[in-house]
């Protein structure tokens, strides 16, 4: 698209959230003049937040590595690329033989999910490494979620989506898409959405323990105990079943388990519980009672659900009181979406799969399962500083800052230097890769093409966009995925092109594809869809292809019509697929193709619930996390557009609990746990309730040999230091970010101690 003689306009999806924007950039020759919404963009309709102006600013940003960096004496030096990759190989091959792969732990981070190469190419450099451990910033986050996927409906992204635009009731717990747009419900726009819902006569129900801007919105803010939201959602599942509001409707021949639910519940009533939660039994009952009554409701939980002490429990009643009043797959209730591109829940049997395992192997010191291929990440640290065989030697990084993101986080920065070869590929030198002994950079996000792979899979309406790369890459720049090749191939020792493992790679795709009965190219040649691909090569090829058999594709021309690649390039602004339609049985992967209402698992893991009701509820200040519109995560902070205004890394605190420490906004505080000690800004608020304190995570970058120069100026405090890996929901391994003991003093008193001493 082009305006103007000198000015021209590029479209790109913005790579930053899971609310996938559609951005309008104005380019002069390379240079970035500015970042608008598309307005016509099928899904995002002109919406953008703060965040997705300024990547402009981090292309440019002078700290972001243009090529890669090898650390000798201590300091990091630009090398070629053919030089950084024989010293991965150096580094890495020795291992690999001995001790063996067994020996390097990996590490992908989460904008590895937000980026095309990063969904596909992965798979090259693990089957090179070939080692089983594999930590994702998965493990730190939806985990719980993605466990009660599969025991319930046998696969993990089989994810029922709140049905934002069509539902009448809403309940969000532990969430705030006001600020952070949203997670595992992709929809650009939650504000718009959120206030359609409220301006239809819909009803939006909040329960946190902060009274955040989402709460503000809604009709009700329930505000709990931290941490109690498993005990709450059993009440709401009580009434239902005491209340005799249980209707489910077509969904009652799907389902299993009701019986053993219904026991399961019985002792749980509201009565009960009220000291535990903190909420009034009668507010649990009227709540359920309406959300019952209502012809389209939905409730939908975030990370104030999953990364907490009771996270599985939590997630899957979510999903169960969805089920049981008959909302789960029914139009404005939690719905399950189809992507152009498919996803384990469009393959196969249609109805019934092979259900799924975990614990295939296990992490050394604690014994943690694996869990969908991947160890938890509250584990990393001490799998590299607890002596012994099998101790890690290596690590790749891949997108992900642990030292930051990870609890123990200074137990992790001080083990990291213990390791004889760690890789990463990274823009940045941070937290975390400073500690690297090779960075390898990939492209700015401009410099890239994009396809929401990953996201489309619990997008609210089903929508199809590719965007090619806004600019192109600097001459001797390479992209993600031939990076991710090259490394491979490095590791491997056969030295093969990147258009050699490419080829390899997309072969061995198809040829996987070509086998399954299931699918619209079985018995069909590798060569003659290999040759329909062509002349692409790298994630073009790939992403065409799985266009081609997904859903809505040409089947390599059994329906013309369908999509292709080259049918997104003609629509710049997307495709609407059009909304959420019903999708059970159909959908379902479980063994026996039944949804589990009542998995053992977590059934039993409510034993472990049960112990801590009868404890009662904790004493002292509970800490919970937060974000904010011109944060995300750790690694936006050195764009300076998006550091103005007021300090943001602070600690919220109730008024009154402030004054009892003697604290006042813009004082000092001093936090600490058993794990760790930070020193951070006080920030006194009504939102919080008493007890409860809140700080973002994400923040310190304090390291005198990070190149992160705008970030270090407002360095923040890093709340992981406070976080304990030892702490975690026990299904799914997934550490307690949200909701655990900590202690605040005023500075002052505290070090005055610590001279005393
Ligand atoms: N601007 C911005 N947007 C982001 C990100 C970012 O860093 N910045 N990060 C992205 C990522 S990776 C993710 S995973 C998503 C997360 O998206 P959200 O889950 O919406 O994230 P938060 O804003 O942290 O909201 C979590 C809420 O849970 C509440 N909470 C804490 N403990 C409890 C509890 O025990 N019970 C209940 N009911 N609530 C509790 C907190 O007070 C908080 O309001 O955001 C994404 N979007
Ligand atoms: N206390 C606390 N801790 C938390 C959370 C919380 O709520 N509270 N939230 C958790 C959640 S939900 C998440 S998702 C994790 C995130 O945890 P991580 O994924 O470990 O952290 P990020 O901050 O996303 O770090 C991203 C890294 O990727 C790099 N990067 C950016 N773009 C690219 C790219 O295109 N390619 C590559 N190769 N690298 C790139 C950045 O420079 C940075 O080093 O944090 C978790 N940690
Ligand atoms: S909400 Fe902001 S950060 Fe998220 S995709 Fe949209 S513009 Fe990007
Ligand atoms: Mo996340």
């Amino acid at each position: 698209v082009s305006s103007g003689s000198h000015e021209r306009v590029a479209l790109r999806t913005c790579p930053l959230c899971e609310a996938t924007c559609g951005l309008s950039i104005a380019l002069s020759g390379d240079r970035v003049l500015r970042i608008t919404g598309d307005e016509q963009d099928v899904f995002s309709k002109g919406y953008l937040c703060p965040k997705g102006t300024t990547l402009g600013d981090l292309h440019t940003d002078p700290d972001r590595l243009r090529g890669p960096v090898v650390k000798r004496n201590g300091v990091f030096v630009p090398v070629g690329w053919d030089e950084a990759f024989s010293e991965v190989a150096r580094l890495f091959r020795p291992l690999l033989a001995d001790p063996g792969p067994d020996c390097i732990g990996v590490y992908l981070g989460n904008p590895i999910g937000h980026n095309l190469s990063g969904l596909i190419y992965p798979r090259v450099f693990l089957k090179a490494l070939r080692s089983r451990n594999l930590y994702t910033a998965s493990t730190l986050d939806q985990r719980p979620k993605d466990l009660s996927n599969a025991l319930l409906y046998g696969e993990r992204y089989t994810l029922a989506v709140p049905d934002i635009d069509r539902t009448q009731f809403m309940v969000v717990l532990g969430a705030n898409p006001m600020v952070s747009n949203g997670s595992l419900a992709t929809a650009p726009g939650w504000p718009r959405r959120l206030k359609a819902l409220v301006a239809r006569g819909g009803r939006l129900v909040v329960i946190d323990p902060v009274r955040t801007l989402t709460a503000e919105l809604a009709h009700q803010h329930i505000a709990p105990r931290v941490g109690t939201d498993a005990a709450l959602l059993l009440a709401m599942v009580h009434v239902l079943f005491d209340e005799g509001l249980v209707r489910m409707g077509r969904l009652t021949d799907h389902v299993h388990g009701v019986e053993e639910l219904q026991e399961l519940a019985q002792p749980f009533n509201p009565e009960r519980l009220a000291a535990y939660t903190g909420v009034a039994c009668e507010t649990v009952r009227t709540l359920t009672r309406a959300f019952a009554a209502s012809s389209a409701a939905c409730i939908y939980g975030r990370i104030g659900t999953t990364a907490t002490r009771f996270g599985s429990i939590s997630s899957w009643l979510i999903d169960a009181i969805n089920v049981l009043t008959g909302n789960l797959d029914r139009i404005g209730g939690a719905m399950f979406p189809m992507p152009a591109t498919g996803s384990a829940n469009t393959r196969g049997r249609p109805g019934q799969g092979r259900g799924f395992v975990m614990g295939r192997h296990h992490t050394r010191v604690r014994r943690a399962p694996e869990l969908f291929g991947e160890l938890p990440t509250s584990c990393l640290a001490e799998e590299i500083d607890t002596p012994g065989s099998g101790r890690y030697r290596g690590l790749l990084l891949v997108g992900g800052n642990p030292v930051v993101s990870a609890p123990s986080s200074a137990r992790l920065d001080a083990a990291l230097p213990g390791l004889d070869a760690i890789v990463a590929i990274d823009p940045y030198i941070n937290d975390t890769t400073r500690h690297a002994h090779v960075i390898l950079p990939p492209p700015s996000p401009l410099q890239r093409s994009h396809y929401d792979l990953h996201f489309t899979q619990w997008s609210v309406q089903n929508v199809a966009k590719y965007s090619p790369a806004p600019l192109p890459l600097e001459p001797g720049q390479l992209d993600e995925w031939q990076i991710m090749c090259r490394l491979a191939s490095a590791v491997d020792g056969s030295n093969q092109s990147v258009g050699r493992v490419d080829e390899r790679l997309v072969e061995s795709i198809v040829r996987a594809g070509v086998q399954d009965e299931s699918s619209v190219v079985f018995g069909v040649s590798v060569d003659r869809i290999l040759e329909q691909l062509a002349p692409r090569t790298g994630p073009e090829r790939i992403l065409d292809y799985m266009l081609r058999v997904g859903p809505y594709g040409d089947g390599f021309g059994q329906t013309p019509s369908g999509l292709t690649l080259e049918k997104l390039q003609q629509n710049p602004h997307g495709i609407d697929l059009g909304p959420m339609e019903p999708r059970l049985p159909e959908v379902l992967r479980s063994g026996d193709g039944k949804i589990h209402l009542a998995p053992s698992l977590l059934m039993q893991d409510v034993g472990r619930l049960r112990l801590d009701i009868d404890v009662g509820p904790a004493t002292g200040l509970q800490l919970v996390g937060r974000r904010h519109v011109r944060s995300n995560n750790s690694w936006m902070h050195n764009i300076p557009s998006l550091m103005t205004g007021k300090e943001r890394c602070t600690l919220m605190m109730h008024p009154v609990d402030a004054q009892e420490r003697d604290l006042q906004t813009g004082a000092t505080a001093c936090v600490t746990t058993t794990t760790g000690e930070i020193q951070v800004v006080v920030q006194v608020s009504d939102r919080m309730a008493r007890g409860v304190v809140s700080l973002p995570h994400g923040w310190l970058h304090d390291g005198l040999d990070t190149r992160l120069s705008t970030a270090r100026l407002r360095p923040g405090a890093n709340s992981n230091r406070l976080a304990d890996g030892q702490a975690v929901d026990r299904p799914s391994w997934t550490s307690v970010l949200n909701g655990f003991p900590v202690e605040v003093h005023a500075l002052t008193t505290q070090s005055q101690k610590a001279t005393q001493k």
